[in-house]
């Protein structure tokens, strides 16, 4: 059996996987099965006199964490990361803010990671390279003479042409990710934006999902991400931590809880979803004072512009929004903005009774699955989801929403709030099937074994 390398910007931690969530007991389980490397940034911002690569070896698995230099962080990560490529991919072209030192220190750190990978691999391997952060890194790879099979899987949207198009050397990208022997993506609509993408501005031969440029092809598919549900719903039982969200459930004096859960990023359009809560009271007074909302958004990217503004924006609407309405007895809004641990944040999700998921636009969007995985089968709370968010096309029995349109989102909870317990078992049942259906470890597998052998593999169909 071939040994799996993962390329990733972080590493999770082998000897504790649960603490770092889904992503890395999937990775940990699928190099840990076939023996590997996990190579990612070793974290570091400092810079110490020509720090080289710590690697650690842990049964048949080896870590290896490289160094960034710091002048080449900010314009990396920071820059074409998270300020070009993150907005433009979330449609966002109005947040890009690209300048040509970020894109060159892009493509160095990319080839400082593939000279320091090149050494370690073998010609049999199967290398498996995640996320925006190093779309070109197969192609400089491959520029160094590696002849394994590489797989690209991309956890963000990818979006279509018009905009893509926005992307200064977007050619080169594109010809850079025909390198690979396997493009995933999240769900169909990415898969058909690359196609098109691919039609409109490379010279390859285009079949169906399969592409041929260069003398070499490449097969696109989806491979939707999930969560591991059994560990989930373990948690989301643990008795302590029930205890601790009925009290602090009943400190808030409302019958039900809303919750959304997500990092402060301005794709998960919780601005919106504040809205839509205070409309929600003004359309149906009745709600006052039997429902309260808990948002948790811990911290994330604080230097960048775009993020901070976001983090003043939510702070003036949830103080107008409980300026307006609370009273001495109920606090209408509830936002939390750290980071919880994941025990006590499986069991809040099982003691909501809504979850409000509405981004603007994402890849998947894993709470949505962790809530449905969450809830009591007898009593299942209720899944508000937006169109927008990946998940929605394994999941429209969840209220499927426009995160655009205030009032529909506002009517949208009311009826949540409102849902007869037999329409929400009906509907949780098929989410949870379905969730346990595209789970963590089938994604992991699916992407292995597509990788394994791409000429064999057959796209998928679209059907659920
Ligand atoms: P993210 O944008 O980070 O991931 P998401 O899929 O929702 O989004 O995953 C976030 C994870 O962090 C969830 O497991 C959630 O429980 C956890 N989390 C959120 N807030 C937390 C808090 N306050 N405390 C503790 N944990 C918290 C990117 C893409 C997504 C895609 C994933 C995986 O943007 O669309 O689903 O990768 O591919």
């Amino acid at each position: 059996m071939s040994r799996l390398v993962v390329v990733s910007n972080r590493v999770g931690d082998l000897r504790n996987p649960a603490q770092t969530g889904g992503l890395a007991v999937a990775v940990s389980e699928a190099i840990k099965d076939r023996g590997g490397i996990w190579f990612g940034w070793d974290g570091n911002t400092e810079d110490e006199a020509d720090r080289s690569a710590t690697i650690e070896t842990i049964g048949n698995v080896q870590t290896i964490l490289h160094p960034i230099a710091s002048v080449d962080y900010q314009p990396f990560y920071l820059g074409f990361a998270n300020s070009v490529l993150w907005p433009l991919f979330h449609y966002r072209a109005d947040l890009v803010r690209y300048q040509q030192d970020y894109y060159d220190a892009y493509m160095r750190v990319n080839e400082q990671f593939a000279d320091g990978l090149i050494p370690h691999l073998r010609g049999d391997d199967l290398v498996w390279v995640h996320d925006y952060h190093f779309m070109p890194l197969g192609a400089m790879l491959r520029e160094r003479g590696c002849g394994a099979k590489i797989g690209f899987f991309l956890h963000i949207p990818f979006p279509p042409p018009d905009i893509f198009a926005a992307l200064p050397n977007h050619q080169t990208i594109m010809e850079a990710l025909l390198q690979y022997d396997v493009i995933g993506f999240q769900t169909f609509t990415d898969v058909t934006n690359f196609r098109r993408c691919v039609e409109e501005f490379t010279q390859a031969e285009v079949n169906g999902e399969r592409f041929r440029f260069n003398g070499r092809v490449s097969v696109a598919d989806r491979f939707p991400i999930g969560i591991d549900v059994e560990a989930f719903q373990k948690m989301a039982s643990s008795k302590a931590e029930a205890l601790f969200s009925e009290k602090f459930r009943r400190n808030l004096v409302a019958d039900k809880q809303m919750i959304g859960v997500d990092r402060l990023d301005y794709s998960k359009g919780i601005p919106a979803r504040f809205q839509a809560f205070s409309q929600m009271l003004t359309r149906y007074p009745e709600l006052s004072k039997t429902v309260s909302f808990l948002q948790i958004a811990p911290p994330s990217r604080e230097d960048i512009g775009a993020y901070a503004e976001i983090r003043d924006e939510l702070e003036r609407l949830s103080g107008t929004i409980n300026g307006t309405f609370a009273d001495f007895d109920w606090t209408p809004i509830r936002y939390i903005h750290r980071s919880v641990s994941r025990d006590r944040l499986a069991a809040l999700l099982r003691t909501s009774q809504v979850a409000l998921v509405t981004p603007m636009r994402d890849g998947m969007n894993l709470v949505a699955k962790e809530y449905v995985a969450a809830q009591d089968p007898e009593d299942p709370g209720v899944l508000v989801l937006s169109r927008f968010a990946g998940a929605a096309e394994e999941m429209p029995e969840a209220l499927l929403i426009n995160p655009f349109d205030v009032d529909e989102m506002a009517d949208a909870f009311n009826q949540a709030l409102n849902m007869p317990i037999e329409e929400r078992r009906e509907r949780h049942e098929i989410l949870l099937q379905r969730t346990r259906a595209f789970d963590v470890h089938t994604w992991q597998e699916r992407f292995v074994a597509c990788l394994s052998d791409p000429g064999a593999w057959q796209t998928s169909i679209k059907t659920y």
